[in-house]
Parts: C-alpha cells; sequence; structure tokens
C-alpha cells in the first residue's frame, strides 16, 4: 500500500496561509495514496499560476510548462505512455482563458487526462487581475470599473463539448474532494474536475465562507443520475444561493483517443523499442512520407 508521505516533495509550498491550493495538493496526494498508484506510475503536467506548481511539491514525475499549454504536453505524453496516470493541474486563467482551446480539443478526443483546475475566479500569481471565470463587476487592476466580460461556465462548455466525466470539488469539503479525484483519475478518458479554490490574497470575496453555506452535493439529491445529459445541463447552470458540486457527468465505454490508435495496441510507444531505432530506421520512415 502506497503512503501518502510517498508523494511529498522535498520543496515546500510558497502558498499563502489558507489558499485552498494546498487542500487541493492534499487532495491529490490521499487520492493517487488511496487507488494504490506508485508516484513512479504518475505524471502531473501544469502550466504556469500559483496552483501550478503543484507538481514541484509532489513527488511524482512532473512538468511545469508554460502558461496555458499543459494539455498539448500532456496529451504527448499520454501518447507516449498510456499505461501512466496523466494529471493535469492548473489554475482558471490556465486552464480557461489561454488554455480553453487546448481544453475543448482534449475532450473531444476522449484523451485519458485528469484535468483539475483550481477555480480561483482571479489571476493569483500575477497578483489579482480578472480571469474568465470572476464575476461580472469584479473590480482588479485590469478592471477597475469592474469586469464586464461574462463570466465562462466551465462544466456547460464541458457538457457542450461532449466530455464523458464533468466534476467538481470544495477543498474545505476535503473526503469528498478525494472520492470527486479518485473516480476522475479512474475514469476511462478525459475527467474535468473545476475546483472551487478560495484565493485569500486577492479575491477574498469568494472564500470559504461564500462557498460554504451554499455548496451542495449532487450525489445527494434524490433521483440524481449522472448519466442524463439533460439534468446535468440543468445542474451545470445553477449558481447563487445553491453551488453544486460532485460528479455533474459520467458516462462509460466511450472509446478513448488512445484505444483508436492501432499503433498503441502492441502497448506504449515507450515499450515497443522506438528508442533503439538507427539512424537507418528513421531515414527508412523518412522516406515513406517523402
Ligand atoms: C504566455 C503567458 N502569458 C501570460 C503570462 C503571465 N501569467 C503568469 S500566471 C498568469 C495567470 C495565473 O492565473 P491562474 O492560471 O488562474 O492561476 P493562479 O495563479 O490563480 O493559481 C499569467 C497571466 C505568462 N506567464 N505567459
Ligand atoms: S495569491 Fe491566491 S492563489 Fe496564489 S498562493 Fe496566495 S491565496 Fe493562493
Amino acid at each position: 500500500m502506497v503512503e501518502v508521505k510517498e508523494y511529498q516533495s522535498t520543496v515546500r509550498p510558497t502558498w499563502c496561509k489558507g489558499c485552498g491550493d494546498y487542500g487541493i495538493w492534499n487532495a491529490l496526494k490521499i487520492a493517487l495514496a488511496e487507488l494504490d498508484l506508485a508516484p513512479h506510475e504518475v505524471l502531473m503536467v501544469s502550466g504556469i499560476g500559483c496552483g501550478s506548481k503543484t507538481p514541484d511539491y509532489t513527488h511524482v514525475n512532473g512538468l511545469h510548462t508554460l502558461h496555458g499549454r499543459s494539455l498539448p504536453p500532456a496529451t504527448g505524453a499520454r501518447l507516449a505512455n498510456h499505461e501512466m496516470k496523466v494529471i493535469c493541474v492548473h489554475g482558471d486563467g490556465d486552464g480557461y482563458g489561454m488554455g480553453l482551446g487546448h481544453m475543448m480539443h482534449a475532450i473531444r478526443r476522449n484523451i485519458g487526462i485528469t484535468d483539475v483546475v483550481q477555480n480561483n475566479r482571479v489571476y493569483g500569481l500575477t497578483k489579482g487581475q480578472y480571469s474568465p471565470t470572476s464575476p461580472p463587476g469584479f473590480v482588479s487592476k485590469t478592471s477597475p470599473e469592474g469586469a464586464i466580460d461574462r463570466p465562462i461556465n466551465p462544466w456547460a462548455l464541458a457538457l457542450a463539448a461532449g466530455a464523458t466525466f464533468i466534476a467538481r470539488g470544495f477543498p474545505a469539503d476535503l473526503r469528498h474532494l478525494i472520492e470527486v479525484l479518485k473516480k476522475a483519475i479512474q475514469h476511462h478518458g478525459y475527467a474535468l474536475v473545476d475546483v472551487l479554490q478560495p484565493c485569500v490574497s486577492f479575491n477574498r470575496a469568494y472564500a470559504y465562507t461564500y462557498y460554504q453555506p451554499r455548496v451542495y452535493k449532487v450525489e445527494g439529491e434524490p433521483g440524481y443520475d449522472p448519466t442524463d445529459r439533460a439534468a446535468a445541463w440543468e445542474r451545470a447552470h445553477e449558481w447563487g444561493e445553491r453551488i453544486p458540486i460532485g460528479v455533474l457527468y459520467q458516462i462509460e465505454g466511450v472509446p478513448t483517443y488512445e484505444d483508436q490508435l492501432s499503433v498503441l495496441r502492441a502497448g506504449p510507444l515507450v515499450k515497443q523499442g522506438f528508442w533503439q531505432w538507427t539512424h537507418d530506421d528513421y531515414e527508412t520512415l523518412k522516406s515513406e512520407f517523402l
């Protein structure tokens, strides 16, 4: 059995005291340990942002990439070794701003990636500019008169794009977030986990005290069926006095991108010996395309 402490790297977090990223980080480590995944079986990929520092603090294979660009290298890594659990972890600026196009394509491919978005509705690392999920009227250095853009609805976007797993968590309900992450990591295909992440320094309006009385679990709703797309669409638009968390939507049996690539039927590319190819082998391959 893998112990949680095995996921602890030697680098100490620099997050502000009380940041929601601590809870997400702890939930991820506990979820991985409870799934009995050894650190070498996991790759964590991030972009740039406060939350994107998570791979530095976690003892797994890690890749800290460019802002908004975690999904393309994660896709490449997954295609190189589809036996590896690939987890993207990044902020809402990263995932729903610059990285939104990549998210749409990851969804339509149903590539086997768990996509954890630390959604604090602000740019934390760069000190508080408004983000794609900031509410209208949000006053920040880049929106001194209040944001006039309408915020992105990640759940509705993912559902419309054809995602096969869509969930939301809240780090103050750690056990629930752990269970949601475990389901996402075990899902066959792309899984979005949007996390309500309080930023205690630059978005005090959306603190723990804002979410605490509003969040409720869809799992506890009588008759809620996560395979019902129409019901999920309705819940995806619920935001205000009641904010749903949990597994909004999940369907199994949809082939992943990896399932459909004939070259991967012989096993992961990394185990197929391509690294032993000679110069002549590459020349032969090249001549097929010229
Ligand atoms: C191409 C590019 N554009 C902009 C930036 C500057 N930048 C770094 S982090 C960031 C936003 C961080 O916000 P988010 O992704 O929500 O993460 P958080 O810090 O809130 O966790 C921006 C705009 C950058 N590093 N690279
Ligand atoms: S600025 Fe916000 S998101 Fe960044 S570490 Fe501090 S509390 Fe967390």
